[in-house]
């Protein structure tokens, strides 16, 4: 039999033996395999996003996770509504041992404090949608980003309600612009200053342009905007709509339907093209006339393929990359869904 200071020392061995073995898994590159074919820690990426609500979203998770069965990585996704919960997000990666994480934050005006948690916990950084903006007020261009060419994106819609409009010869006297606003976020903001700078160059007089500010980025506070709006304005007979994206766009279709408008009346062109889907199938068609629909492909799937292969390989994505939309309508939005692979029951 063992004595007692045999057998400890037999302990303490064996709790070295495994320590170094854990230990020795970290020092690795984390996704590879030791040369005898041990299996290392696999690799972890997280996925935050502020609205995981927005069928946007919804998408770009699904990409994500598309890229994680193909590439072999795991995926955390986290909805994180505000500072709080983004900040919390960021240590619960950490301590599960992610190495890096993708966001689309709630506001961007917290990216320093996120590349600097990011930072204190040694995880790589790719920020998506919105772009974080520093202490002074700019761009943080040192933190790698991922979003649309948001201003051409708004010019493409201000030109197409433009054309719209002619086609249906409404007059321009009884015509109005509701462009829904939220000039705290950038992308929304190059969006709709796109969308009336095409307007005005096309003809349509600046004055008749109304802004409808939105105090929060979702379709009530779209609604909200658009009845204070429509309340000012009982003169005008046919309105035109456009919007940072689709939930804008839809919660002033929803207001004007409030107040008797229909789609002999209403002409209003979201973007995003997967959060109005619902529109699209309904029998009869809404003042909801088309979208510009995004690449939620390029925004999950790529991001998360960047961050892959920038943890496996240190291979750095690109500091900016920018994303295009297409016009999509009631009666293309089939095919071109499906020809992007986003029709969820085709999949
Ligand atoms: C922002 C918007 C989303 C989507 C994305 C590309 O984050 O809130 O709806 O348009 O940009």
């Amino acid at each position: 039999m063992k004595s007692a200071k045999a057998k400890a020392l037999t302990f303490v061995a064996a709790a070295i033996i495994a320590v170094c073995a854990i230990e020795g898994c970290k020092a690795r590159k984390p996704g590879g395999a030791t040369p005898g074919g041990v299996a290392v820690e696999k690799i972890k990426i997280g996925f935050i996003v502020k609205q995981p609500e927005e069928p946007w979203f919804q998408y770009e998770w699904q990409f994500a996770e598309a890229a994680s069965k193909d590439l072999g990585f795991e995926l955390i996704k986290i909805g994180a509504g505000d500072g709080e919960k983004v900040m919390a997000a960021i240590d619960n990666l950490a301590a599960n041992r992610t190495q890096g994480f993708i966001i689309c934050t709630p506001d961007v005006r917290l990216g320093p404090a996120i590349a600097a948690k990011a930072k204190a916990n040694g995880l790589k950084l790719l920020s998506v949608d919105d772009q974080f903006v520093g202490a002074d007020g700019k761009f943080m261009t040192d933190v790698h980003y991922l979003g649309i060419s948001a201003r051409k994106i708004g010019q493409n819609v201000g030109k197409t309600l433009w054309e719209e409009m002619k086609k249906r010869g409404w007059k321009m006297e009884e015509t109005a612009v509701m462009m829904m606003t939220f000039d705290e976020l950038d992308t929304a903001r190059e969006r709709t200053e796109g969308a009336f700078e095409s307007l005005v160059e096309a003809g349509f007089p600046k004055e008749k342009i109304y802004k409808a500010p939105q105090k929060t980025s979702d379709q009530p506070g779209a609604i909200d905007a658009a009845n204070a709006l429509l309340t000012k304005h009982p003169e005008v007979k046919r309105w035109l709509v456009a919007g940072m994206n689709d939930s804008a766009v839809l919660g002033a279709v929803r207001a004007l339907e409030g107040q008797g408008f229909n789609a002999e009346n209403t002409l209003a062109i979201g973007i995003n093209g997967t959060d109005c889907i619902f529109e699209f199938e309904k029998e009869k068609p809404t003042g909801f006339f088309g979208s510009m629909l995004l690449a939620p492909k390029r925004h999950g799937y790529e991001t998360a393929e960047m961050m892959f292969k920038w943890i496996k390989d240190g291979t750095e994505p690109p500091k900016d990359t920018r994303t295009v939309g297409m016009l999509i309508t009631r009666d293309t939005y089939k095919q071109i869904l499906a020809e992007q692979g986003l029709l969820k029951d085709k999949k």
